[in-house]
């Protein structure tokens, strides 16, 4: 049903909301079975490509020459002889594309990002969620952050899950060079977003622009969590 045209989707010069009534589904290259709705890319200026891929069972998520990083987030996906269900994760170097396959209807949150090297390149990895030991944001036990990608210079880019216990908060207004693509998990809160404070729940996307404020606290009976990108460990000039 329509909503007499209105949503909580906004999108403003240094941050967007994108909430599930506003997505539009589309095939990327390579796809077989599988649609994307697509968050963020050099379309809004990021520098890097986010999408969830919606897979029916045997569902192809094709080749890329960019490095990809895919979290699944329901159902479970085959990548080499390595099966991933749900908090089930896979780090795939640029240039070897290797293909992601659905072994049951499945939904993956996806980033790629061109690679800016330092040393080496990185190796293929897959690795769990809860076979990550989480630590307090600084000395905050109520929120908890689980670091995806190994601390390892060699990676230009972070993911991380952050949950937050009803009530928790940011403990600052952050801003900061590093932007984020953002996907709430789990419950829900307050965003501040620049000058906007928005009402978010499981389901939306947010990005933030480099040195965009940004602050959030949790509202509700159960945890919010949400999955969140930020590039990392490359001087500001290399960007
Ligand atoms: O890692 C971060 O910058 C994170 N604390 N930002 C955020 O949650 N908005
Ligand atoms: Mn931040």
């Amino acid at each position: 049903m329509h909503q007499l045209g209105s949503t909580r989707s906004a999108l403003r010069h240094d941050h967007y909301l994108q909430t599930p009534d506003t997505f539009v589904r589309t095939p990327l290259p390579g796809m077989q079975n599988a649609t994307a709705v697509v968050h963020a890319g050099p379309a809004i200026h990021a520098g890097f490509v986010q999408y969830t891929a919606e897979m029916q069972p045997g569902g192809l998520l094709g080749d890329t020459d960019l490095q990809r990083f895919a979290y699944v987030l329901d159902g479970t996906i085959n990548v080499d002889e390595n099966s991933l269900g749900p908090g089930g994760y896979v780090y795939v170097p640029e240039g070897e594309g290797r293909p992601l396959r659905a072994a049951s209807a499945a939904r993956v949150a996806v980033i790629e990002k061109e690679f800016n090297s330092y040393g080496s390149k990185p190796e293929f990895f897959v690795g769990k969620e809860d076979g990550v030991s989480p630590h307090p944001l600084g000395c905050d036990e109520t929120l908890q952050v689980r670091s995806l990608i190994p601390d390892d210079p060699r990676f230009d880019f972070a993911v991380n899950t952050m949950v937050y216990q009803p009530g928790a908060a940011l403990s600052m207004v952050e801003v900061h060079v590093m932007e984020h693509g953002l996907l709430m998990l789990e419950g829900g809160g307050i965003y501040r977003l620049s000058d906007c404070w928005y009402p978010v729940s499981a389901g939306d996307f947010i990005y933030m622009a480099p040195f965009c404020p940004q602050w959030f606290g949790a509202i509700g009976r159960s945890p919010a969590k949400y999955l969140i990108y930020k590039d990392w460990n490359r001087h500001p000039a290399s960007r």
